[in-house]
């Protein structure tokens, strides 16, 4: 396994990397050009820039989180195949720099959904969460303000504003694309993208849905194990992986997480790593990565990645804002450092252990 970071890049991320490189055992980070639309090409010399600013401080850029795929692609407009293009062409670039893994997501209009962004908790830490009811009475076409408020300023990923900009004229366009249709615009994507995957080595991690289930009336595709299984086998080439977002996943405490990972091993280049506390049903809070936190078992989850021969990139995902930090919620420094040395500690004393008893 390699521990990484997720880091925004220059102007967009209040986490430097000199900060980034005195966690111990990160070595590299995962990222992005956060300028980007979806369905633009990342241009070679924009790719080159990105990974010598990462270099420069002694890291290494060890995948990208995220190239975004269009509406236009995840919809099936008759722009799909051009933006497909344009897609194969920054994987090629990508390719050529030596970047082998790249997530992505296939939820429409909105990336991960949360109602709040800082639901203080006991301790005085505040964490992101999310509310069933509240979601329920939103209409979704018209709150580009409140997400424009709740994001305080940041830029976050998934909530762009051009994103907003479009969101009634993008649920007028996903009327039609019920789960086969997004289910099959996925796969006609992976198939288009096969040959640049598999001529550079990248391996493709698809982010499962956050929460995992439909929301807003949209289609939701990457919920669970049997969805993980059934897109694995339909296009079933190593380049097609996912991205285990325990986080993502656990939001519907029926996903058994150790199943998922024995049912997708050897096809998980990524790994989320974090901890979610259930409120009652409808109601989770994000927690200390630490197991006693929340509600997840932490330990169990890296020894099945472990069991099952993980070697992919790994993570902490979202951590709380504490010790006074103000940043991007989710990706302040403080919490995820934290989380990135248990999740080492957990790692090495399971593979000692393990070794112990070989
Ligand atoms: C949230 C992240 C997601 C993820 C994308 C991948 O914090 O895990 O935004 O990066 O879904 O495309």
């Amino acid at each position: 396994m390699e521990m990484t970071l997720r880091w925004y890049g220059p102007g967009y991320d209040k986490v430097s990397l000199e900060q980034i490189r005195q966690i111990p055992g990160v070595t590299g980070v995962v990222t992005s050009l956060m300028g980007k639309q979806p369905g633009e090409v990342w241009e070679k010399d924009e790719i080159r820039e990105l990974k010598q600013i990462v270099e420069a401080q002694g890291l290494l850029v060890k995948g990208i989180e995220s190239v975004n795929v269009s509406d236009e692609i995840k919809i099936g407009t008759e722009k799909r195949d051009e933006h497909i293009e344009k897609y194969i062409t920054t994987l090629t670039y990508l390719g050529e720099a030596g970047i082998h893994m790249v997530c992505y997501n296939f939820m429409p209009v909105f990336d991960w959904t949360r109602t709040e962004l800082a639901r203080k908790r006991a301790d005085g830490s505040t964490v992101l969460a999310y509310n069933q009811e509240i979601i329920d009475k939103i209409d979704p076409a018209h709150m580009r303000e409140s997400m424009a408020r709740m994001s305080e300023g940041y830029s976050m990923p998934g909530w762009e504003p051009e994103r907003l900009d479009r969101l009634e004229e993008l649920f007028e366009a996903y009327q039609d694309v019920d789960e086969e249709k997004l289910f099959a615009n996925l796969v006609y994507f992976l198939e288009a993208i096969g040959p640049v995957c598999e001529k550079y080595g990248i391996s493709m991690g698809i982010h499962p849905d956050d929460p995992a289930w439909p929301i807003f009336g949209l289609s939701r595709i990457i919920t669970g194990k049997e969805q993980i299984v059934r897109l694995l086998k339909a296009v079933d080439k190593p380049y097609n992986g996912i991205t285990l977002c325990t986080g993502s996943l656990g939001s519907n405490p029926e996903n058994d997480i150790h199943e998922i990972i024995r049912a997708a091993a050897g096809r998980i280049p990524f790994a989320h790593i974090r901890n979610l506390r259930y409120n009652q049903k409808g109601d989770f809070e994000e927690a200390a990565h630490l197991s006693a936190d929340g509600s997840m078992d932490m330990y169990q989850i890296v020894k099945t990645l472990y069991q099952t021969g993980f070697t992919g990139i790994i993570r902490p995902d979202h951590g709380r804002m504490i010790w006074g930090e103000q940043a991007m919620p989710g990706y302040g420094l403080y919490d995820r450092a934290l989380g990135a040395a248990y999740l080492n500690g957990l790692w090495e004393a399971i593979e000692k252990g393990c070794a112990a008893h070989s």
